[in-house]
C-alpha cells in the first residue's frame, strides 16, 4: 500500500501531503477528503495582503477553517482515547508526551486544563496537523520566514462545568531558551470556542508593547468570563500603534485556526458551562531562532546543540515543516 512515507500506525486520521486520508481502515482511504495540500477548506490559497496587515496591526488573526467535519471528529476521538488513558498509561519505551497533566493544579484543585505538550510525538494525525501546508504557508506569510520549524504543541483542553483559567501572558516571555521574541503560534479549535466556554481573549496591538510578563502576573485574579477583560493599571507606549488596552473575546469555530504572534496579550477564561472546549495551539520557531541555555523550559532536554546555535539544527523533537517557500510533508 502506498503511504507516501508517513507511518500508519493508528486507526485515526492521517493525512499525506496531499490532504489524503491514509488510515488503513478508513472508508475514505484514498479518497481525498478535503483539498488541504495549500488550500482552507473554503479554497483559499494563502493569506490575503489585508489579512497579513491585520494581523501586523492587532498582533492576532483568524484564518478561517482548515478541516472538515470528518477530521475534527478524528482529531476529538485521538485525544479523547488519550485523555481516557491517562498520564500513567505509557510503558517506559512507549512515545510519550512530553508533558500531560493538569496545569492548574497547583494554584486551582477544584478546576482543570489538561495540558498536552507534544501530542504530535504520539498521534498521527496531529504530527499531520502541525505540517498542515495552509497553517505553515500562512506563519510563512506572517513572520516572512522561509524556513519554520516546530517548538512544541500544547493541547489546551477545558472541561465542561469545571475548566480552569489560562491567565493573561505572553508567550514568548515564557520560552526563554529561543531567541528572538517573534515566533508566531496557530490555535485550531476542535470545538467552538466561545465566550461562554472558555474562548481566548486577546489584546489588540500588545505584541507592540514588549515585554510586559511581570505587568500581566499581577492581574492573576481574572478568572471568570465576566471580569476578564478587567485588565487595570497598563499604560501603552505612548507612541506605538494602538494606544489602549482594549481586551477583546476571540471566539473562534471548530475547524477554524487562529494565529498570535508571541508578545500578544492573551489568555482565558474559567469554562463553566456545560460545552468543552478542546483546542492544540501549534508553536513555530523561524529559522532565525536560535538557542539560549542559560534559560529554563520544558523542551530543554531534548535540546542537542550549544548556547547560540541555529535551533534548526537542535533535533528530532525540533521537526521542519516549511523549507524555500515550500511545506514540507510529514
Ligand atoms: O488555549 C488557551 O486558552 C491558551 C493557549 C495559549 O496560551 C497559547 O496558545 O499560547
Amino acid at each position: 500500500m502506498p503511504n507516501n512515507g508517513i507511518a500508519v500506525r493508528k486507526k485515526y486520521l492521517v493525512l499525506d501531503s496531499e490532504g489524503i486520508d491514509l488510515r488503513t481502515d478508513s472508508p475514505l482511504r484514498h479518497t481525498r477528503t478535503t483539498p488541504l495540500a495549500r488550500y482552507n477548506i473554503h479554497g483559499a490559497l494563502m493569506l490575503t495582503d489585508a489579512q497579513i496587515s491585520q494581523f501586523d496591526h492587532d498582533g492576532f488573526l483568524n484564518g478561517g477553517r482548515i478541516l472538515n467535519d470528518q477530521q475534527i471528529e478524528a482529531l476529538k476521538d485521538e485525544l479523547d482515547e488519550l485523555l481516557a488513558r491517562g498520564p500513567d498509561s505509557f510503558a517506559e519505551n512507549d512515545p510519550r508526551p512530553v508533558l500531560f497533566h493538569n496545569m492548574t493544579r497547583e494554584h486551582d484543585a477544584e478546576k482543570c486544563v489538561w495540558q498536552i505538550v507534544n501530542i504530535w510525538e504520539v498521534c498521527d494525525s496531529y504530527k499531520a496537523l502541525t505540517h498542515h501546508p495552509f497553517i505553515v504557508d500562512a506563519i510563512s506569510r506572517l513572520t516572512q520566514a522561509k524556513e519554520l520549524m516546530v517548538w512544541h504543541d500544547q493541547i489546551q483542553h477545558k472541561p465542561a462545568g469545571y475548566g480552569g483559567v489560562t491567565g493573561w501572558h505572553q508567550d514568548a516571555p515564557l520560552w526563554p531558551i529561543i531567541k528572538p521574541m517573534t515566533p508566531v503560534s496557530a490555535w485550531v479549535a476542535l470545538d467552538d470556542a466561545l465566550e461562554e466556554n472558555g474562548c481566548m481573549w486577546m489584546v489588540p496591538g500588545s505584541h507592540k508593547w514588549g515585554n510586559q510578563i511581570e505587568f500581566l502576573r499581577t492581574q492573576s485574579e481574572l478568572k471568570e468570563v465576566r471580569e476578564f477583560g478587567g485588565i487595570e493599571g497598563f499604560e501603552p507606549p505612548d507612541k506605538a500603534e494602538v494606544t489602549t488596552v482594549t481586551p477583546r473575546p476571540w471566539p473562534v469555530k471548530a475547524g477554524e485556526v487562529s494565529f498570535h504572534h508571541s508578545l500578544t496579550w492573551h489568555g482565558s477564561p474559567y469554562n463553566l458551562s456545560d460545552m468543552p472546549r478542546r483546542a492544540i495551539a501549534i508553536h513555530y520557531m523561524t529559522g532565525e531562532s536560535r538557542y539560549v541555555a542559560s534559560g529554563k523550559h520544558v523542551m530543554q532536554e531534548f535540546v542537542h546543540i550549544d548556547d547560540d546555535e541555529l535551533m534548526r539544527n537542535a533535533g528530532a523533537h525540533f521537526p521542519l515543516v516549511y523549507q524555500d517557500g515550500e511545506a514540507v510533508s510529514v
